[in-house]
């Protein structure tokens, strides 16, 4: 059994999708980042960065933190979204997420959403900076039906919840036809929706 223990962001979304789409069994547990729970020492033992996500696999009681690193154990451990064909592609793009489009689009959030008017700069560099991802997005997906290539993988499950926030974004994601069929389409999957709704309290896809 899987012990996830994450709060409901987009890096804590990429593992409730990814273990629905495995259907390993797993449980939640969460943690408060607003009440500064992920600075508790038995949090940080498995957590060095302090940060969520952080999955403990009961089954041989190994832990792990770093989203990219947990998508990659779980689907060693499933078999699934990261055939060893693809994997030189799968990385790329999933280490592309990691290092650049999440950071970027946390960053985007920090000055956009949750800070607007406190910093000329931040908010405009951002932005723009994340209008070009979405860009950028747009054209691999104009030539690609999936981020790495012609199957859904987990450099996908690691990039859907973060284009899922774009309604905070206000880029306008429907300008990005290719970014916009991928994003429906990946939003149609019934695992995307159960693990998008990582606390089960009914929380829905935004619409494109
Ligand atoms: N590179 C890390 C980033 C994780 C991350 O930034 N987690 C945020 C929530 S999305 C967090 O725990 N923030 C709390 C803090 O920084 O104090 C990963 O992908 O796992």
């Amino acid at each position: 059994m899987i012990e996830l223990l994450t709060a409901n962001t987009p890096n804590g979304k990429k593992i409730s999708i990814m273990l629905e789409e495995t259907n390993l069994k797993y449980k939640v547990t969460k943690v408060n980042i607003n009440k500064d729970e992920q600075f508790k020492p038995d949090f940080i033992k498995l957590s060095p960065f302090r940060k969520i996500p952080v999955i403990i696999d009961h089954d041989n009681n190994q832990s792990l933190f770093e989203s990219g690193a947990i998508l990659i154990y779980l689907s060693e451990k499933s078999g699934k979204f990261y055939d060893k064909n693809e994997r030189t592609a799968i990385n790329q793009w999933l280490m592309g997420q990691m290092a650049y489009v999440g950071p970027m689009l946390g960053q985007h959030h920090q000055f956009h959403h949750y800070n607007p008017g406190k910093s000329k700069f931040g908010e405009s560099r951002y932005f723009k900076i994340s209008e070009k991802i979405y860009k950028e997005l747009d054209e691999r997906l104009a030539v690609s039906q999936y981020l790495a290539g012609k199957n859904y993988t987990i450099a996908d499950i690691a990039t859907f919840p973060w284009i899922a926030r774009h309604e905070w974004h206000d880029i306008g994601l429907k300008k990005f036809l290719n970014l916009t069929r991928w994003y429906e389409e990946i939003s149609k999957r019934d695992a995307v929706k159960k693990g998008y709704d990582l606390l089960k309290k009914g929380e829905e896809i935004p619409k494109a």
